[in-house]
């Protein structure tokens, strides 16, 4: 159980729990269990009252808003789509950044169906961030919901584009794939429960200040 004597803390495995590791440290908490060879979701830590529990990165606002944990930290793209009621979000931790973008076959005219008012035909994960883009564009899409591998949708002939995290740019390259349009950067958030950030105030007041400066983000 989440109780007023322990501070839980929601990460998902993979480059969240990596890049979060040393801003812990920097707040002289080590996780005492390695999550790639431990098998356990609960995960305890030097500091006796604070756990670190493993979720999936969609679930992480989930846990946090309905205090399953106090804190979090998850990507600005999964916070956009879950939406941010319930949930206190002090600090930008500046980690796991990429951005989000409009991605076509090489051989597909984008501008010019842009220009002629095509309906285009969009396959994303991120179905809030690109409907308020092509919104505000003016230009007209059906959206296609997918929860993974959003390259192949227009190689198969799913869809004209995706909207897709990338960040060194090689997944779209190996898949012959352009990026045409930069939505928005996206990097990692500390998200608060409400309720927590009220009854647990000193010992998630001391965590901010930990993970401000570690970040070297401003309060
Ligand atoms: O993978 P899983 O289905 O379990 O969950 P997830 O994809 O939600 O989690 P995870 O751990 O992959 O991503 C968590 C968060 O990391 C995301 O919500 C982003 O905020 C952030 N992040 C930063 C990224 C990337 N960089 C990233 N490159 N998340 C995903 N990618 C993927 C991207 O989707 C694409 O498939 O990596 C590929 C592109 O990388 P490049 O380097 O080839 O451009
Ligand atoms: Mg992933």
């Amino acid at each position: 159980m989440n109780t007023p004597a322990t501070l839980t803390l929601a990460l998902s495995k993979g480059r969240i729990f990596d890049e979060t590791l040393p801003l812990l440290r920097a707040a002289g908490i080590e996780v005492l269990e390695d999550p790639e060879t431990s098998r356990k979701l609960i995960l305890a830590t030097s500091q006796p009252g604070v756990r670190v529990v493993l979720v999936r990165a969609t679930d992480v606002p989930t846990y946090v808003q309905y205090g399953g944990a106090d804190l979090g930290v998850t990507g600005l793209d999964t916070l956009i789509e879950h939406g941010s009621q319930g949930l206190y979000q002090p600090l930008d931790l500046n980690i796991a950044r990429c951005r989000v973008s409009v991605a076509v076959r090489a051989d597909f005219d984008y501008a010019s169906a842009v220009r002629q008012g095509s309906r285009l035909r969009v396959a994303t994960k991120y179905v809030a961030i690109a409907r308020e883009f092509f919104a505000a564009k003016g230009v007209h899409v059906d959206l296609i919901k997918l929860y993974g591998s959003m390259e192949l949708a227009p190689l198969t002939g799913l869809a004209d584009a995706i909207v897709d995290l990338v960040s060194t740019g090689n997944t779209l390259r190996a898949n012959d794939l352009v990026e045409v349009e930069r939505i928005m950067d996206i990097s990692s958030r500390l998200v608060v429960n409400q309720a927590s950030f009220k009854l647990k105030q000193a010992p998630i007041r001391r965590l901010i200040e930990a993970f401000a400066q570690a970040a070297g983000a401003p309060q």
